[in-house]
Order: C-alpha cells, then sequence, then structure tokens
C-alpha cells in the first residue's frame, strides 16, 4: 500500500513515520507514506494556496489549482490512485471502510485547512470524503494519521503476531477485557478462567465477555 499525502504540515506525519505499527509496517515494506507539500505547487512567489471566499465570509478556502496540479503529479507515477479527501462531510470511517480501504494499491489523502477546500476539487478531482467523526478539527492532518493507522492495521502482516482479527469492531462487536499480571492487586482478582489454561472455556468466555460488552456500550453495533 502507498499513501500519498498531500498537506501544509509534512512534518506532522513524522510522529506515525517513526513509531509504532505503521513505522513497523514501512520498515517491513508492506507500507510507504509519501507527503506532499502543497506549497510547492503554488504559482506564486509568496507560496499562498488559498485565498478569500466568494461572498464573503469569514477564513480562507484552498484554492483549485495547486491541489489539482499535485493530484496530476502524483496520478503520473499511481494512475489507479483512489483520491480521499478528510472532511466532516465525508463517509464515515469504520473498520469495514478501514478493511476495504485496506486492499487498495495507492491511496491519496488530501488534507484541508482553513474552511476547507474549494468545491470543484470536491466535484472534479476527489474520489471520496471520508470523516472521521462528527466534529471539525483544525487541520486533515490528524485525520489523514488516524485513516493510515487504521488501514495499516488490516494489511497482511503489519501488526505481526498480534492480528487485528479481535480488534473491537472486527466481528461487529466490542473486544473482550484483557488481563495481565498480577493476578491479584488491591484485592482485584483476574476472573478464574484466564488463570485456567483451559484454552477452549478461556474462548468461550471471551467470545461471551465481547457480547456482554456489546450490549452494554454498543447495543446498535448488535442490531447490524
Ligand atoms: C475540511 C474543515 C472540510 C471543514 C475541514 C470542512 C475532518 C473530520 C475535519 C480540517 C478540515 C478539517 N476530517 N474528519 N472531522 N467545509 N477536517 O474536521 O467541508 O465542513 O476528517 S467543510
Amino acid at each position: 500500500m502507498r499513501f500519498d499525502v498531500i498537506t501544509l504540515f509534512p512534518e506532522m506525519f513524522s510522529a506515525i513515520k517513526s513509531e509504532g505499527v505503521v513505522a513497523r509496517g514501512i520498515k517491513k515494506s508492506l507500507l510507504s507514506i509519501n507527503t506532499w507539500q502543497l506549497r510547492d505547487f503554488s504559482n506564486n512567489k509568496y507560496k499562498n494556496v488559498d485565498d478569500k471566499p466568494y461572498g464573503g465570509g469569514a477564513g480562507m478556502v484552498m484554492q483549485v489549482r495547486p491541489i489539482r496540479d499535485c493530484i496530476n503529479k502524483i496520478k503520473q507515477k499511481k494512475p489507479k490512485t483512489k483520491v480521499i479527501y478528510l472532511s466532516p462531510q465525508g463517509k464515515k470511517l469504520t473498520h469495514k471502510l478501514a478493511k476495504e480501504l485496506s486492499e487498495l494499491d495507492s491511496i491519496t489523502l488530501l488534507c484541508g485547512r482553513y474552511e476547507g477546500v474549494d468545491e470543484r476539487i470536491i466535484e472534479h478531482d476527489i474520489d471520496m470524503e471520508v470523516s472521521i467523526g462528527d466534529y471539525v478539527i483544525s487541520g486533515g492532518e490528524l485525520a489523514s494519521m488516524v485513516l493510515i493507522d487504521a488501514v495499516s492495521r488490516q494489511i497482511p502482516g503489519v501488526l505481526g503476531n498480534t492480528d487485528s482479527l479481535n480488534d473491537s469492531f472486527a466481528n461487529n462487536l466490542l473486544d473482550y477485557p484483557h488481563y495481565t499480571r498480577p493476578d491479584t492487586i488491591d484485592n482485584q482478582k483476574v476472573p478464574e478462567v484466564l488463570l485456567s489454561g483451559h484454552q477452549a472455556n478461556i474462548d468461550s468466555w471471551r467470545s461471551e465477555q465481547s457480547i456482554i460488552k456489546t450490549r452494554e456500550k454498543r447495543k446498535d453495533l448488535l442490531q447490524k
């Protein structure tokens, strides 16, 4: 999987490129992240990529030309890349969508700032808008990193021995509870079944706990 990221703040992505699951996936050559500084595609000496909104109003809007030129440059290398704009108006990022996206060869992520991008980019250059939640954050960079992490976890081999099959939502259920040493602390004990060494009983207890947790915290998932 190759991620191309169009952003005004490429250095933000060093956080996931250097540590953790995504960094390990990069080291294993299972994925790559290429950031593109949008200002390099500005057509003025001040490197501006935004302008005042037609019709007035607060804030600035990201212009078509630099974004379109950057996408076209990426498409020279990856003509079939799926171009995703991170926006509160997008399709909600779920486990299912992350799994679907993980099967692609190339994804281009457009990170919005200010009030967002000129609508003509959304109409003509974007394949899909994706939202990480019903709130507005200052830039699409954090949303892109969330998407990259969630998608990367679904790429075979990225997680190594800890598979993502038990991730919450993998089977439309929340994850079972986890415990580790010591087996008693402040008089709080680990459930006996987990100390029994009886794997069949442990597995059925974990399945039962996933259903109980889902019923308690996310009943809506049980309707699906
Ligand atoms: C993009 C703000 C689009 C407003 C942005 C719009 C999210 C989110 C986000 C920086 C940028 C914001 N991205 N999930 N939530 N005019 N991005 O808040 O379309 O409403 O992914 S707009």
